[in-house]
């Protein structure tokens, strides 16, 4: 057994006192930080805990990642590091899992709570940034800007031609959003009250009528929001029921002139139906921040021309990642019991556990 992994998970499950004892010393917890981030949130989190953190940034294969985790109370993740059921098994003084992102996947939130661990994420410090670089994607995907990139560093461009690279516009189209939490209603803002769009969404439930007023937004089917939407932004949460949300059948309602952005998880597109779409010019272009199987991206996007890539940065602005980052440490040091927040971490994704 790892040293101290005993004391710790009683300690922990003995009532989330910051410290337990060897030989009457006083002895900080142990958490992992498993992913690089920045020095001075590792630093904040030393002032409370033991820190093993991961600075070289290499991905711990999951056995790596249980073995590490022994003797460990908390751990400080990103959405690319499963929490599952046999990690949780393997280490039963687990207390709190902290990721820095609002997306939560990787976590099996209920294998979690079963165990009294607490999950926790990053809510609202990434939501403009990230509507912001949807806004971006779209745009570009719709004004062909990498494809026409390319061409000019190719050094295709000899001369203007009258439909050179001509796209559709985003201003007074309609903009149709799949998923409306607070990332879809800060992209429908700025559709509606930015450039003068119809904004239209499909959600599992409808919004309020006030925020639906305030983001001028109106419900529809899914069928309809496919046929109707002119940009189609999708920032829908990840689950086995988003999984190939949209597939050949959804891409098909699509119109022929329609962009398609991806902002939210890899899985709820069908990457492979997709390519096959854009290369067949069922619908226009699409905008991709996120892939199914990534940083893998499937063969047949990288041929199309009619795509703009990028490496899931849609929340990568410095103030962001780190706002990110530290909303993530304050999680893990509040569910520890320390700091202003003990006991009382800021954005808990099962807060049952924290009941005494
Ligand atoms: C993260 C994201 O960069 O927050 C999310 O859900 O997808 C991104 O902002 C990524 O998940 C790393 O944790």
């Amino acid at each position: 057994m790892a040293p101290g992994r005993s004391a710790q998970g009683e300690d922990a499950a003995g009532g989330r006192c910051g410290r337990t004892e060897c030989a009457g010393v006083p002895m900080k917890q142990s958490v992992l930080v498993t992913r690089a981030v920045f020095p001075d949130v590792v630093e904040r989190l030393r002032e409370h805990f033991e820190v093993e953190d991961n600075p070289s940034d290499r991905i711990w294969p999951k056995a790596e990642l249980i073995e590490r985790l022994h003797g460990k109370v908390g751990a400080f993740t990103t959405g690319s590091v499963p929490i599952d059921a046999e990690v949780l098994a393997a280490n039963p003084q687990l207390r709190a899992v902290c990721n820095m992102a609002v997306g939560y996947n990787n976590f099996d939130v209920a294998a979690c709570t079963a165990r009294g661990v607490l999950c926790t994420n990053t809510p609202d410090v990434l939501t403009e940034t990230t509507a912001d670089f949807g806004f971006a994607l779209m745009m570009a995907a719709a004004r062909r800007i990498s494809e026409s990139e390319h061409f000019l560093r190719r050094g295709e461009w000899t001369q203007w031609f009258y439909d050179m690279f001509v796209g559709s516009d985003i201003h007074g189209a309609t903009l149709g959003i799949l998923g409306m939490g607070r990332i879809g209603q800060a992209i429908a803002r700025r559709g509606a009250h930015g450039f003068g769009m119809r904004v239209i969404y499909h959600n599992r439930s409808r919004l309020d009528a006030a925020i639906e007023a305030e983001c001028k937004a109106s419900y529809v089917g899914k069928e309809q929001l496919l046929r109707d939407a002119d940009h189609l932004v999708i920032v829908l949460p990840y689950s086995s029921e988003s999984h190939h949300a949209i597939g050949a059948a959804e891409l098909a309602l699509m119109k022929p002139s329609a962009t398609l952005t991806n902002i939210a998880r890899g899985g709820i597109v069908d990457d492979a139906a997709l390519a096959k779409a854009l290369a067949e010019r069922r619908i226009a272009a699409a905008g991709l921040d996120v892939f199914e199987g990534e940083p893998t991206v499937h063969p047949d996007l990288l041929t199309v021309p009619n795509v703009v890539l990028t490496p899931h940065i849609a929340s990568a602005s410095v103030a962001t990642r780190r706002a990110m980052a530290n909303l993530a440490a304050d999680n893990l040091i509040a569910a520890l019991g320390f700091g202003p927040n003990a006991g009382k971490p800021p954005s808990p994704l099962n807060p049952e556990v924290l009941r005494p």
